[in-house]
């Protein structure tokens, strides 16, 4: 037994070995939490994990100097295909630092603005997609066109790449090989020691042999561009020297890089504005006031050419982002490390390098948020409720040195796209939407889809007349 488990025994163990729930592990997670408490650890074939959702205890593990990021088994599986890119590298592989360094710029203030044009250039495809489903009275399956959506503008922005998923019947091959892979890596935990994976592993073989080749794909039509500027993640990738030791990324973490920005900067935020989308279907006073911010910037104007300035200006979507984000994290969960020996709220001991896993999703239901933490409440994150509520209580991009770099980025796009969307339909809740959310290790509502109807002036008149008279807009 390890240490842990000699000194802690008054942690719950909760044995789900071959339950179901595992092919929901999150979903699975939050349900022990509701009965266990704030810390449990969850045992799968002999093997445990040690869970955390409470404030105190992310404040904790929160502390850089006595925690770092932990490469929990779940992204240990993902090394299979991201290997050292920057969010599966281990804290002293030297390339993450170099990497991390390299890319900085990439995600700077400045770098945004210049992805703006590209960012609007997209939206305006989903816009033409969707214009497409009015005209024809058909639904729209959100997460899919989410999906579409964030890969184009990844593509596009930091790689200069076109994927060209509107012009596709279903989603490029990219995405469904990616998510088969992270299904992979999370069902790979459940595995019973000694069973027989030879299938799954050769389909496995095959998703992150295509995954590479798209890589490829995307890197040689850089190098037969000529272009050789390094204006964009590629760009910093192939020919940005290490400002310390002037050697540049060698080839094989390239590869690993691009795929790692391929998946991280588009799944995490396509399920993000799905979740958001379902929340102000579901919320008619979020919905109108999303709208009423964006009726101000651009009132009967029916193709809006949203500058980078408007989307700051979108400050209660912005809200409604954060407000989904803390519902649902969708990237739901992130681990921590001690570094050294140590003792956990005064009472568990530690031994160094002990995993711990962070909840997100049950962190963002403490206590600290009131008394209803299931109620979608956007005036949660109007900026007096925000600075008077610990930083640790909210931690949707994870944390400290290896928190995400491409928050910026991703809240840019969703709160640009939120607001061109909310200004140019009504949506309709025509199949009568129900949330069930699918895990491919990070969340998504699964099958959602919902109907458009074109939204006119007399619609914005008569929206703004139904808000309240202070409008309610907290912030
Ligand atoms: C990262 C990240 C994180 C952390 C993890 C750990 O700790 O493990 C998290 C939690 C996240 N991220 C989240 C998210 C959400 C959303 C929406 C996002 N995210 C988005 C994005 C976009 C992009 C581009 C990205 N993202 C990216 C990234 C990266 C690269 C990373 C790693 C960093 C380091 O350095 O480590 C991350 N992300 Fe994120």
């Amino acid at each position: 037994a390890s240490p842990l488990a000699q000194q802690a025994e008054d942690i719950p163990v909760v044995d789900v070995s071959n339950s179901p729930g595992l092919a929901s592990p999150i979903q699975q997670a939050m349900e022990l939490a509701r009965r266990h408490g704030p810390v449990f650890r969850r045992r799968v074939h002999g093997r445990d994990a040690l869970f955390v959702t409470s404030l105190d205890l992310v404040t904790e593990l929160a502390d850089e100097e006595r925690f770092a990021k932990w490469v929990s088994p779940a992204l240990e599986a993902v090394r299979a295909f991201a290997a050292d890119g920057l969010f599966t590298a281990y804290n002293d592989e030297p390339n993450w630092s170099k990497a991390h360094d390299i890319l900085m710029p990439a995600f700077a203030l400045g770098a945004m603005r210049a992805y703006h044009p590209a960012m609007v250039r997209v939206a305006r495809r989903l816009v033409a997609s969707w214009d497409r489903h009015l005209a024809q009275g058909t639904p729209v399956d959100v997460s899919e066109d989410m999906t579409r959506m964030t890969l184009d503008t990844i593509g596009l922005t930091g790689f200069g790449y076109d994927f060209e998923s509107f012009t596709r019947s279903e989603p490029h091959p990219f995405v469904a090989a990616m998510v088969r892979s992270l299904e992979w890596s999370m069902r790979r935990l459940g595995r019973m020691p000694g069973s027989d994976h030879t299938a799954e592993d050769e389909a496995f073989g095959a998703d992150a042999a295509f995954l590479a080749s798209v890589v490829d794909e995307v890197i040689d039509n850089r190098r037969r561009s000529g272009d050789t500027s390094t204006d964009d993640l590629l760009g910093l990738m192939l020919g940005e020297p290490h400002p310390a030791d002037g050697t540049t990324l060698d080839p094989a973490n390239i590869r690993h890089q691009v795929i790692t920005f391929l998946i991280a900067g588009h799944e995490t935020t396509s399920g993000a504005l799905s979740f958001a989308l379902h929340h102000l279907l579901k919320d008619p006073i979020a919905l109108r006031l999303v709208q009423r911010e964006a009726d101000e910037l651009w009132g009967d104007t029916t193709d809006p050419d949203p500058t980078f300035e408007d989307v700051g200006r979108l400050t209660f979507t912005r809200q409604v982002l954060n407000e989904t984000l803390r519902l649902w994290p969708t990237a739901a969960a992130f681990s921590r490390q001690a570094r050294e020996d140590t003792v956990l709220a005064g009472r568990w001991s530690l031994p160094a390098g002990q995993g711990v896993t962070v909840l997100t999703p049950m962190l963002h239901r403490d206590p600290v948020w009131g008394d209803n933490p299931e109620l979608f409440d956007p005036a949660r994150f109007a900026p007096e409720a925000e600075a008077a509520r610990s930083p640790h209580a909210y931690k949707p991009f994870g944390t400290g040195e290896r928190a995400c770099i491409g928050r910026q980025f991703a809240l840019h796009e969703a709160t640009m796209l939120l607001g061109m969307l909310a200004h140019r339909y009504r949506f309709l809740d025509s199949d009568d939407y129900r949330l069930s959310i699918k895990e491919s290790l990070t969340l998504k509502p699964d099958g959602f889809r919902m109907t458009l109807a074109a939204r006119t002036s007399a619609d914005r008149v008569a929206d703004r007349a139904a808000l309240p008279l202070s409008g309610g807009r907290a912030g």
